[in-house]
């Protein structure tokens, strides 16, 4: 009879319901969990630029406006990457939720999401700088693996919401187990790629272990002692501690082996440069202060470390520049670029490496490991290279550097400049005499005085500690002797020239930043 014969729509309004909703929504998060995790391991195998949640991130930093750009610089220091990969994680994570929460019913919302996510990372992928055919993999995996996570759970799912009878039998804790499951195999594969990508150790140790070997053709002096007071910053900064600014959301990491760069471009003849090519050529070690152009007044984006490499001025006069390349453009393994001023480079004395060693280790992954460039007296935006792929001679009429392109110099010499350290802002000190210290910069020519004053009294010599060499900061203190109470100590230093540091304050685009720097503390 035809009251037996139900209908199967008859029975739906029992799952009308359809997935339940926290199910639901686990399914679009795990799914797309899935597509960037497995993602991320591929791209770790084949081409680790090729991952398409760090392809996203870089593209957002390429794109973003300076302001944010400087904002994110200037409010989460070297934080700022991992804020937003954190910030872009949230966001991609939160639509898939939401699509799975619209496909409690149907999978459709659910799987057009998810393949567009898939669409979209495949095409800022394809669109990076440095694309080839191997980068395809890693967003095709994504792609593949979201939609499949996606289509399997959500049956699943259907299934175990579905009447007795209505089909497969699956109970609603298989589905929870199931997709968990999935989701803590996204967060496996991509922590494995995280591994993956950066394991250099390797070839990190046996770099190290060469340089130790090699014989130098210079030295570093040791640090003598009278080149710092009790009262200072270690002059050498340790490896660990040395201040890091690039834009890499993932340190490209490549062995020293499979390193090679070509000098190329305005050069009579191009040369293609091994790792052991550097290793097999005279190889020097110098004390050099690096230093940010992003620095304020006071801030933290200066260091000093013994590096050893190679005159990058005799590997260009080997590959024969020719006339009229006033730029060195040189590019990263990850696509950043810096051009360098030719004639700085090539000024006799000016001492620019193509490093391959800081503090007697190679270099660290963050620092450029391989090679990186190093020009004494240049800001780092436009000549400090790490993990560096290529050498081209041009013009600057013929190519911009990432920054240049980005509003800041085309020629940025470091500023003269002093920075207390001692008291530090807002320090309570006992009464008595106040030790002031800190420390003064001014690459390549060297610090010849520094004074300091207090309340906008006269202005006092420090005493200067013994110059290492005049492409390093050197140390300075004072002795002060104040009344209880709040006070304002500022600085100044004088190049070897004889120019003091102006009073001005510039902020630090396009050029560097000027002003002396003032501390309020307070004497009790
Ligand atoms: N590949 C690459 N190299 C780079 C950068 C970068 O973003 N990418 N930043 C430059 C800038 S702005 C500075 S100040 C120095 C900082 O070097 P450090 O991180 O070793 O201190 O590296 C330079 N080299
Ligand atoms: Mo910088």
């Amino acid at each position: 009879m035809s009251t037996t014969e139900t209908p199967p729509q008859q029975a739906a309004p029992r799952a009308e319901g359809g997935v339940p909703r926290v199910t639901a929504a686990l399914i679009g998060l795990v799914s797309v969990g899935a597509a960037l995790g497995l993602g991320h391991l591929a791209a770790a195998l084949v081409s680790p630029p090729s991952s398409p949640f760090l392809a996203v991130g870089d593209t957002v930093i390429r794109f973003s406006p300076q302001w944010l750009t400087e904002f994110a610089k200037t409010t989460f220091g070297t934080a700022d990457k991992p804020i937003l990969l954190a910030g872009m994680g949230v966001v991609i994570l939160g639509i898939a939720a939401l699509a799975g929460l619209l496909s409690r019913r149907d999978p459709l919302v659910g799987t057009v999401v998810v393949a567009a996510m898939g669409l979209v990372g495949l095409a800022v992928v394809v669109l990076s700088p440095g694309f080839g055919p191997a980068d395809l993999v890693a967003p095709l995996v994504a792609i593949l693996a979201g939609l499949l996570a996606f289509r399997l759970l959500h049956r699943r799912a259907r299934a175990a919401a579905a009447p007795a009878g209505g089909g497969p039998q699956v109970s609603r804790r298989a589905v929870l187990v199931g997709t968990s499951a999935v989701g803590v195999g996204a967060l496996a594969a991509a922590g494995g790629g995280q591994l993956l990508g950066a394991n250099i150790g390797d070839s990190r140790a046996s770099v190290t272990a060469q340089l130790a070997r090699l014989r130098l053709t210079e030295t570093a002096p040791p640090v003598p002692a009278a080149a710092a007071f009790p009262e200072s910053i270690p002059f050498i900064t340790p490896n660990a501690d040395f201040y890091r600014v690039d834009t890499a959301l993932q340190i490209p990491s490549q062995a020293a082996a499979d390193w090679t760069c070509r000098v190329r471009g305005m050069v009579d003849n191009e040369l293609t440069l091994t790792f052991d090519d550097l290793l097999s050529r005279p190889l020097v070690e110098r004390t050099i202060t690096m230093t940010c152009v992003s620095n304020e007044v006071g801030g933290p984006y200066i260091s000093t470390a013994d590096f050893i490499g190679v005159e990058l001025r005799d590997v260009l006069m080997e590959a024969g520049v020719r006339p009229g390349a006033d730029q060195i453009l040189s590019t990263s393994l990850d696509s950043w670029t810096a051009g360098t001023p030719t004639d700085v480079v090539m000024e006799p004395g000016r001492g620019a490496l193509l490093a391959v060693g800081m503090n007697g280790e190679a270099l660290p992954p963050e620092h450029g490991f391989p090679v990186r460039m190093i020009v004494p007296g240049l800001y780092g935006f436009l000549s400090a290279t790490k993990w560096l792929a290529d050498i081209e001679l041009t013009t600057f009429a013929a190519a911009q550097g990432y920054w240049l392109q980005r509003g800041w110099g085309q020629f940025a010499p470091i500023k003269t400049q002093s920075r207390i350290d001692s008291p530090r802002g807002f320090q309570q000190v006992p009464a008595g005499p106040v030790t002031v210290s800190g420390i003064a910069w001014s690459q390549p020519i060297g610090v010849s005085r520094v004074e300091v004053r207090v309340d906008d009294g006269p202005w006092q010599d420090a005493e200067l500690a013994a110059e290492v060499n005049p492409r390093t900061w050197r140390m300075w203190r004072a002795s002060v002797e104040l009344d209880r109470g709040t006070h304002r100590v500022q600085s100044r230093a004088t190049d070897a020239n004889g120019v003091t540091q102006p009073e001005e304050r510039v902020a630090p685009i396009p050029d560097g930043a000027t002003g002396w720097p003032v501390v309020v503390f307070t004497v009790t």
